[in-house]
């Protein structure tokens, strides 16, 4: 094991120190392994990465968009070429399975590999006119500058999410990765920089949460900010969405879910066992679109229950290193401290199966089939709870971490009722072998993906990403959709009659 690096943000291609305050980056799954010392900015360094980019911008903007398309696809081929190692990093700093780590690391390649298309295919329209020897025509031109804040649940393939098509598109970008993933964003920036991106159009910046917020604002009231991108909590992105409207900005938000999966009467039962448990502890409940709750017909609930809670139980749970675990540790203490709230909302009326405890997983408190040693570990037991009703906290909040609970239904109108109850609205999923019901599902759900016969989670690099209600501000990222987050609209008139022809007062009729 290496010891811990020290590491300061990045501005304008240079070190800079930071405020003095620092933060250690540790390993979940070994909280004695420092990743990295982390030197936090000041407010006022957060607004300097901002200027910084706003110089660089004017000249990115000006690379053809195949050749920014070029360097997309390079920065692809680089994070490619160092997978495995990339992926070890990410387990080593959040803890999650090495498997899944690897699988992060892919859906960079898929979106850089998408990207590195669109840079020939930014296309804009040619437009009738109304008038004789007229032409319109509209272009998609970059925002500007985007800041980028993101969460380490997923520390480089969400960032990769916001960074290629940012880039794509011709702005420049100060990204603020977490503090508990600083190590892995900073490996990933190093990428980017060898392929090509220019020192001031990616500028990393190491802060912390209230930070952020002031050196945002001074720098959206300075007129250096042109978007914010965010993922993470509900609460800190109304606070984003709050800061950002008051200069009359749009963010892109990707929030929290609370999200169902219907098991319908006709369900493949195994196979939605193995989606729940997927779904729910992979990545230790700690996706933005990790199962919350599985919504189960009257007629298969018990069944249904019977084999999930076998399955709950044999999981295996432990060291991220590992290649057979189910989940590791969660992220960090912050994260950990706040699941414990989670769970403190489990009431006296509902049932706790599939673990033989609920809490810290540690010596005193051991699980079977636990891989490596818990002592020095974030790590939590899976909590399945049944009997949940729609008024608990359990049922309505998001709890991130791998806890799931389950409820019942006898319709499916209110099984779709119980589906948005929540008011998030990211993912969906039903169970079921009747494409009616499948499909009265998808026109009744809220959500802004849904799956049927799958997971909740698993996104795909050329697929709209994105929720609805508590969940989001209804953008979308990926695929051809996230172009409309990082450009605007430029409409053209093009007049080459040699006259001066008024819209609405002058339409010529030939
Ligand atoms: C998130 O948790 O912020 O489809 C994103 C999925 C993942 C991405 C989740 N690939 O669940």
């Amino acid at each position: 094991m290496t010891g811990p690096t020290a590491l300061n943000s990045v501005i304008d291609g240079k070190e800079v120190p930071g405020s003095g305050v620092t933060y250690a980056s540790r390993n979940p799954a070994r909280l004695s392994d420092v990743v990295a010392e982390v030197g936090l900015a000041d407010a006022g360094q957060l607004r300097d990465a901002c200027a910084a980019a706003r110089r660089a911008q004017r000249e990115w903007a000006r690379v053809p968009a195949p050749v920014r398309g070029q360097v997309v696809g390079a920065f692809g081929r680089l994070v490619e070429a160092n997978k495995e190692s990339l992926a070890r990093l990410v387990t080593r700093e959040v803890g999650k399975p090495y498997a899944e780590a690897l699988g992060e690391v892919q859906e960079i390649i898929d979106t850089c590999d998408f990207f590195l298309g669109e840079g020939r295919r930014l296309y804009g329209q040619t437009v009738p006119s109304e008038m004789a020897d007229k032409q319109l025509f509209t272009y998609r031109m970059p925002v500007g500058v985007a800041v980028i804040v993101t969460a380490g649940n997923f520390p480089v393939a969400v960032p990769a999410w916001y960074l290629a098509p940012a880039l794509l598109c011709g702005n420049a970008v100060v990204w603020k990765p977490a503090e508990y993933a600083a190590a892995t964003a900073r490996a990933l920036a190093e990428l980017a920089w060898r392929a090509g991106v220019p020192a001031g159009v990616l500028n990393l910046v190491y802060a912390d949460g209230e930070t952020t917020f002031e050196g945002l604002g001074t720098a959206l009231e300075d007129g250096l900010v042109d978007k914010v991108g965010f993922t993470g909590s509900t609460l800190v992105g109304r606070r984003i969405g709050e800061l950002c409207g008051r200069h009359l900005q749009t963010p892109c938000l990707e929030l929290g879910g609370k999200n169902p999966m219907v098991i319908a009467p006709d369900a493949d039962l195994d196979l939605a066992v193995e989606a729940a448990l997927f779904s729910g502890y992979g990545t230790a409940g700690q996706r933005c679109t990790s199962l919350g709750t599985v919504i189960a017909h009257e007629e298969v609930h018990d069944e249904f229950l019977r084999r999930f809670t076998e399955a709950v139980r044999d999981a295996p749970v432990g060291d991220p290193a590992s290649s057979a675990v189910v989940y590791g540790p969660l992220l960090d203490e912050k994260f950990a401290h706040s699941y414990e709230t989670a769970l403190s909302w489990i009431d006296a009326h509902h049932t706790v199966l599939g673990s033989s405890a609920v809490g810290r997983i540690t010596a005193e408190s051991p699980r079977a089939g636990f891989v490596g040693d818990p002592s020095d570990g974030l790590y939590y037991h899976p909590v399945l709870v049944d009997g949940v009703r729609p008024t608990d906290k359990i049922f309505l909040e998001e709890t991130f971490g791998p806890l799931i609970g389950v409820t019942t239904y006898r319709t499916l109108d209110e099984a779709i009722e119980l589906a948005n109850a929540p008011g998030y609205g990211l993912s969906a999923a039903v169970w079921t072998r009747d494409p009616a019901t499948a499909f009265r599902f998808r026109q009744g759900i809220g959500a802004g993906m849904v799956s049927v016969n799958n997971s909740t989670s698993g996104a795909e690099a050329h697929l709209p990403f994105g929720g609805n209600g508590k969940s989001g501000n209804g953008s979308r990222q990926s695929g051809v959709w996230v172009l409309d987050q990082f450009t605007r609209w430029q409409s053209v008139n093009w007049d080459f009659s040699g006259t001066l022809q008024k819209a609405q007062m002058d339409v010529t009729t030939v």
